[in-house]
């Protein structure tokens, strides 16, 4: 008999970072985003456990409590970060569950150590688990952990929740191991996705790929049903609007205005990932100077690209086009004091951030595929004044929530081109209509929501 927690968080990385305080001693601060915070109050609710990698390589750690959390470490090697975490489900995974933007590297070794920290992931889970638990496994980093866990407690209750798209069967067919990923996944009793059409690729596939029966959404396997569902996620309301109800946020974002010398402000935020549609974006922006449409010091684009993945190669190339792009565009348009591309290579505080989405006329959201994009999406809560303009790729799972975006695709360069011209010109009462329509569903459906009806469906009996 296991004496453990009624309720466990499964996830590559534990839900704190470690800073070094003031007295220069190394604490732990929770990690930022949105996940963590609709999970938190759960976990305290529940007294439950998070079972991750805490985010150095080499490094064997007890179980600690942190932030009213039980934090369980799972030790990765060197060898199984360069392998497991950059390899198979950076170079491997990403690539191949983005719509192959990029070439998915298929490499044996890097698969065995997938399956050989996913082992480890599925060990330490069933260990904490109490009898009967909830387990509730995150995203494409442990997909066979669902089935690994299962074998070792049947008892428990296991969900799955992928964050990034899930590919049609034509894409996921190029996977050496196609089978082992799926049955990994049917180990569990939900498998949540972002969009309605993911889960359906996921329930066909099991259909060609392993003969499996399926009802709608319910898949019969292994003498089990395995509920396939979307649960859109979404953003943190309350701590975005609390944030730009401060007034040194207000101040702040009237700064960043008159810093930019009053001009046109559009705005990109995003991890630095060829998913995301940078360069087609600062292309088709810096195209509108070419053409005469913007003079410099009318328009400035502020991307702001947080550091990614920086030890995988397509990571690196992509650094260095958007360098050159940047240069490029600046070189051919900006003036002397007024570049038209302001670009900063760094991750930023929470209030800053809230500050730019509010002084932003422009927020520029493209990505080539995105699971959700939850960028979009705090734009849209952050503004309560009902300005502002979001132009969103077609590619992105929030776009088909958020309809009264200007949406693009992003691949069209004239299409952006014409689609940022439109938002430029978007007339107040334009901008207040789609704004307040946006908002309507961002804040009808924030994470808490997500977190809620995601779980009320994993405790539903089959
Ligand atoms: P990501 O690919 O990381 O997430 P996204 O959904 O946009 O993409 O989330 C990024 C988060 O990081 C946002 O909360 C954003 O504010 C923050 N961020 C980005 N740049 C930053 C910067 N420079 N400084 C500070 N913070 C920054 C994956 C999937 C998405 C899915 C989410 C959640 O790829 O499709 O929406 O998980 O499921």
């Amino acid at each position: 008999m296991t004496t453990g927690s009624e309720f466990v968080v499964v996830a590559n990385r534990l839900p704190v970072d470690r800073v070094i305080d003031e007295a220069g001693k190394a604490a732990w601060r929770r990690s930022p985003g949105g996940l963590v915070s609709a999970i938190a109050p759960v976990m305290r609710r529940r007294e439950g456990t998070w079972v991750g990698w805490a985010g150095a390589a080499d490094e064997a750690l007890e179980p600690f409590e942190e932030d009213g959390m039980h934090l369980v470490p799972v030790t990765q090697s060197s060898e199984d970060v360069e392998l497991y975490y950059e390899g198979f489900s950076n170079a491997t995974l990403w690539p191949l569950y983005h719509d192959v933007v990029a070439p998915p590297v298929y490499d044996r070794a890097m698969w065995d150590a997938y399956v050989r920290v996913n082992e480890r992931f599925a060990e330490a889970t069933a260990k904490v688990a109490g009898e009967g638990a909830i387990v509730w496994i995150q995203d494409y980093q442990l997909q066979l952990v669902p089935a690994l866990l299962r074998k070792m407690r049947p008892d428990v209750r296991i969900g799955f929740f992928l964050h990034i798209p899930f590919p049609p069967l034509e894409l996921f067919w190029q996977l050496p191991w196609r089978r082992q990923i799926l049955e990994g996944l049917l180990g569990a009793d939900l498998v949540g996705f972002q969009l309605p059409g993911a889960a359906q690729n996921f329930v066909r596939l099991c259909r060609r790929l392993l003969d499996a029966r399926y009802v709608k959404q319910d898949v019969h396997w292994d003498d089990r049903v395995i509920r396939a569902r979307a649960f859109p996620i979404s953003v943190d309301v309350g701590e975005l609007q609390e944030l730009v109800a401060r007034p040194e946020v207000r101040a702040r974002a009237e700064e960043l205005r008159t810093d930019l010398g009053d001009a046109t402000i559009l705005l990109g935020v995003d991890r630095l990932d060829y998913t995301k549609g940078i360069t087609q974006r600062l292309e088709a922006f810096g195209e509108l100077f070419t053409d005469g449409y913007l003079k410099p010091g009318q328009a400035a684009f502020v991307q702001i690209a947080t550091p990614s993945r920086e030890r995988v190669e397509q990571y690196q190339l992509l650094r260095e086009q958007i360098e050159q792009q940047v240069g490029r565009i600046n070189g051919e348009h900006g003036e002397i004091g007024f570049p038209v591309v302001h670009y900063m290579h760094n991750s930023y505080a929470r209030d800053e951030l809230a500050a730019l989405y509010l002084a932003a006329d422009v927020m520029v959201v493209t990505p080539l595929r995105d699971g959700m994009n939850l960028v979009a999406k705090e734009y849209v809560a952050c503004r309560d004044d009902l300005r502002g303009a979001l132009v969103l790729s077609e590619f992105a799972g929030a776009a088909a929530e958020l309809k009264r975006a200007f949406q693009v695709n992003p691949y069209d360069i004239d299409g952006l081109k014409d689609t940022l011209r439109a938002a430029l010109n978007a007339s107040p009462a334009d901008q207040a209509r789609r704004m307040r329509a946006m908002r309507r569903r961002v804040l009808e459906h924030d994470v808490d929501r997500w977190a809620l009806d995601f779980l009320s469906s994993l405790e539903q009996p089959a």
